[in-house]
C-alpha cells in the first residue's frame, strides 16, 4: 500500500514536471553564446565523437555525432530497414529470421585490455532474446544470435568483458524451463527459473555462440556491468524481484527493502565447464550454482535497484535503487574479502549471500530515482535520477572521515534535465581511460519542449559539459524511440572502410564485366546477375514466366564512396541497396505475369532517374524460353 502511494507521487510529480534539482541554468545571453559554440559544428566540419545509442522497439541503432548530437546514421539490426535495403537481401533477411522487430536496450563496443579497440559493437535484443553483433569496419549488422536457448527476456545484457571474450546476459523474465514447458504461473518458485548467459566471441572474427549458462532462482534480473582491475573476472547484476511476485509486479515486486544482487565469477563457470560439472539443457552447458560453489553469490542492495556499474579502476561498483533515495557502493576489495572469508548472511537456495555491511563502502544520498551510473576516470560519478529529473555528479571514495559521517559532502553537483532521465552516457565510462568531458543525458519524455508533432512525443537527449568542477548543460535533441543506453567513441579510435574494395569480394555471384552478366535458365530457375554503376544496370532486362524461381544478384561495381545504387522491384516488396563493391542476392518466386520495372532507388547521379529496366514475367510457356533465350532476352546488354 505505501508503495502504490509512493508511486502515484512519483507519478504525480513527473506528470507536473515537478524536479528538485532546482531551477533551469544557462539562460543568460553570455552563457548561451559559449554553450552554442561548444556543441556547434560549422558546415564541412565534423564531430568529434561517435555516440551509439539504442533505438529501443524501433530495432535499430542511431548513430549520431558530439558534440553536434546530429543524427548521422542509422543502423539497421532488428527490424527491416529499406533505406539501406536492410532485410530484403537474402543474407539480411535470413539473420532476421522470423522476426520483423526486436527492442534495442545496451549496446557495448568491443575491447581489448578494458579499453575500445574499434572493432565491433554488440546489442541485445530484450523481446526475442537477441545479440547482434555490427562491425564497425562497415556499420553493418553481421551477425545475430539467437533467440538464445533458456534465456527469456534479454534484457540484463549486452555486457561485455575486458577483452571482448564474451558478452554477458541475463534475463528479465523467468520461465519455465527448457523453453516449451508449461507450469502455472501460480507455481512460480518452483516451476521458473532464470539464467545468466556466457555468450563466447571469436576473438578474430566477433562470431558470437552461447557459451554456457547458470541456473538462478526466478528473479528478475536487472541492469548489469562487467569487472576489470581487481574485479577482473567478474560480473554484477541487480534483480527487482527478489519477491518471486508473478502477478501485480508494481506492489508485490516491491515489498522488501533489498533486493539480491548477483555476484557472477564468470572464469569460475568457464572453468566449471571444462572440469564437467555442467549439464545441457536445449544443447547449452547449464552450471547449477545450488551444486556448484564459487560461480555465483548474492548481496542485498535497496530497493529495487537498476544499474549497477563498475568504476574505470574496478574498485567501485554502484548500484542505483530505484526506489530509494541512495546510490549504494560496494567495494570489491571487501566482496573478495567476504567471500574468501565466508562473511555470509545465509544462503538462498544454497547460494551464499555476501554481509551487506561487509562489503558496501556507503549508500551515497543523491537524491529521488537514482538509476545509472557513469564515470569520468577523475574520481567522480555520474547518477542519473529519474524522478529528481537530474544528473547528480557525485565523488567516489576513498572518503575523508568527515565525508564518510555525513556523505551528503560526497555530492558535488547537480545538473536538471527534462525529463525523467533513464540512462546516461560519461564518454568511454565503461573502459579504464574514459575520455570525459561529455555526457549525454537520455530521457524518457520531452513533454513538449519542442515544435508540436502531435500526441505522441520524441525522447530527448542531452548533452552535458562535464569538463569543469560544474557541469553545464549545452545542448538538447530528440531522438528517435527510444534510446536506453549508448556508447561513445572517439572518432579516431575507429577506421571504416571507405568502399568495399573489389579484391575482397568474395561473393561467388559477383560480376564485374559485361561478359559476366546476363541471364540464364535451368529448368524453372532463372538466375540474373546484374551489373550496377552510374547510371545503368546490365543487364536491364529480365524474362522470366509465371512459376519461375528467380534469383537476382547485382553487383555494385563503383569502386568511388558514396557511390550508391538501389534495386526496386515494382509491386514485389523488394529494394535491395548496394553500397560500392557490394553483391547483394533476392530470390522471389514469381506469381504474377506482368511487365515490372525496376530501378536504382538510391540517387546517384543526373541519371538517376534513367537508371531502370524491366522484369517481363511472361505466362507459363509464353515469351522467350530455354537458357539461350533467356540469356538472348538480355536484349542487347551483352
Ligand atoms: S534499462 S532506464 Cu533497459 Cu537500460 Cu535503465
Ligand atoms: Cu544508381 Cu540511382
Amino acid at each position: 500500500m505505501k508503495t502504490t502511494i509512493t508511486l502515484n507521487a512519483v507519478a504525480l510529480a513527473v506528470a507536473l514536471g515537478l524536479t528538485s534539482c532546482g531551477k533551469q541554468s544557462g539562460t543568460s545571453q553570455a552563457e548561451r553564446t559559449a554553450n552554442a559554440l561548444a556543441s556547434y559544428v560549422a558546415p564541412g566540419e565534423k564531430d568529434e565523437y561517435y555516440l551509439f545509442y539504442s533505438g529501443g522497439h524501433s530495432g535499430q541503432v542511431y548513430v549520431a555525432g558530439i558534440p553536434s548530437l546530429r543524427h548521422i546514421s542509422t543502423i539497421p539490426v532488428f527490424a527491416p530497414y529499406p533505406a539501406t535495403g536492410y532485410g530484403f537481401d537474402e543474407e539480411s533477411k535470413k539473420m532476421l529470421g522470423d522476426f520483423t522487430w526486436g527492442d534495442v536496450h545496451h549496446p557495448a563496443l568491443s575491447q581489448t585490455n578494458s579499453k575500445y579497440d574499434g572493432r565491433w559493437l554488440f546489442v541485445n535484443d530484450n523481446a526475442n532474446n537477441r545479440i547482434a553483433r555490427i562491425d564497425l569496419r562497415d556499420f553493418k549488422t553481421h551477425q545475430i544470435l539467437g533467440p538464445i536457448p533458456n534465456s527469456i527476456g534479454n534484457h540484463g545484457s549486452s555486457f561485455i568483458t575486458e577483452n571482448s571474450e564474451y558478452i554477458l546476459c541475463a534475463t528479465r523474465f523467468s520461465v519455465p524451463l527448457p523453453k516449451g514447458r508449461v507450469a502455472d504461473p501460480k507455481d512460480y518458485e518452483k516451476e521458473f527459473n532464470g539464467m545468466v548467459s556466457g555468450i563466447k566471441v571469436d576473438p578474430q572474427t566477433g562470431e558470437m555462440k552461447v557459451g554456457w549458462q547458470i541456473l538462478t532462482p526466478p528473479f528478475d534480473w536487472d541492469l548489469g556491468s562487467t569487472g576489470k582491475g581487481p574485479s577482473s573476472g567478474w560480473a554484477f547484476w541487480t534483480s527487482y524481484n527478489t519477491e518471486m511476485a508473478h502477478d501485480t509486479l508494481e506492489v508485490n515486486s516491491t515489498q522488501k527493502d533489498r533486493d539480491l544482487c548477483a555476484i557472477v565469477n564468470w572464469r569460475a563457470a568457464e572453468k566449471a565447464v571444462g572440469d564437467g560439472k555442467a549439464q545441457t539443457m536445449d544443447g547449452v552447458p547449464i552450471i547449477d550454482p545450488t551444486t556448484v560453489s564459487g560461480v555465483l553469490y548474492f548481496v542485498p542492495i535497496g530497493k529495487s535497484p537498476h544499474g549497477m556499474d563498475v568504476d574505470p579502476s574496478g574498485k567501485w561498483i554502484v548500484a542505483g535503487g530505484k526506489l530509494q533515495p541512495a546510490t549504494t557502493v560496494l567495494n570489491f576489495e571487501k566482496v573478495q574479502a567476504a567471500i574468501n572469508n565466508k562473511t555470509f548472511e545465509g544462503d538462498f537456495r544454497g547460494v551464499p549471500i555476501l554481509k551487506y555491511e561487509a562489503v558496501v563502502e556507503g549508500e551515497v544520498p543523491v537524491g529521488l530515482g537514482p538509476l545509472h551510473t557513469q564515470y569520468d576516470g577523475k574520481g567522480n560519478a555520474y547518477t542519473s535520477m529519474f524522478i529528481d529529473s537530474c544528473i547528480v555528479k557525485w565523488k567516489l571514495p576513498p572518503w575523508t572521515d568527515a565525508e564518510k559521517k555525513d556523505l551528503t559532502k560526497v555530492v558535488l553537483d547537480k545538473v536538471p534535465t527534462h525529463f525523467s532521465t533513464g540512462h546516461l552516457v560519461v564518454a568511454g565510462s565503461d573502459t579504464t581511460n574514459p575520455y570525459g568531458k561529455w555526457c549525454v543525458a537520455m530521457n524518457k519524455l520531452s513533454a513538449g519542449r519542442h515544435i508540436n508533432v502531435g500526441p505522441a512525443q520524441p525522447e530527448s537527449s542531452q548533452l552535458i559539459d562535464i569538463s569543469g568542477d560544474k557541469m553545464k548543460m549545452i545542448a538538447e535533441a530528440y531522438t528517435e524511440p527510444e534510446p536506453h543506453f549508448a556508447q561513445i567513441l572517439k572518432v579516431t579510435d575507429v577506421q571504416p572502410a571507405e568502399v568495399y574494395p573489389k579484391d575482397e569480394n568474395k561473393d561467388p555471384n559477383a560480376v564485374w564485366e559485361k561478359e559476366q552478366t546476363g541471364v540464364t535458365r535451368n529448368g524453372n530457375q532463372v538466375v540474373a546477375k546484374l551489373t550496377a554503376i552510374r547510371s545503368r544496370f546490365t543487364p536491364d532486362r529480365i524474362d522470366a514466366q509465371v512459376g519461375d524461381d528467380l534469383t537476382v544478384h547485382v553487383t555494385n561495381i563503383e569502386q568511388t564512396r558514396d557511390m550508391i545504387h538501389g534495386f526496386g522491384l515494382i509491386e514485389h516488396n523488394i529494394n535491395m541497396v548496394m553500397d560500392p563493391g557490394e553483391t547483394k542476392t533476392f530470390h522471389i518466386k514469381l506469381t504474377k505475369p506482368g511487365v515490372f520495372p525496376f530501378y536504382c532507388t538510391n540517387f546517384c547521379s543526373a541519371l538517376h532517374q534513367e537508371m531502370q529496366g524491366y522484369l517481363v514475367v511472361w505466362k507459363p510457356g509464353e515469351g522467350p524460353s530455354g537458357a539461350s533465350a533467356a540469356t538472348g532476352a538480355a536484349g542487347g546488354t551483352k
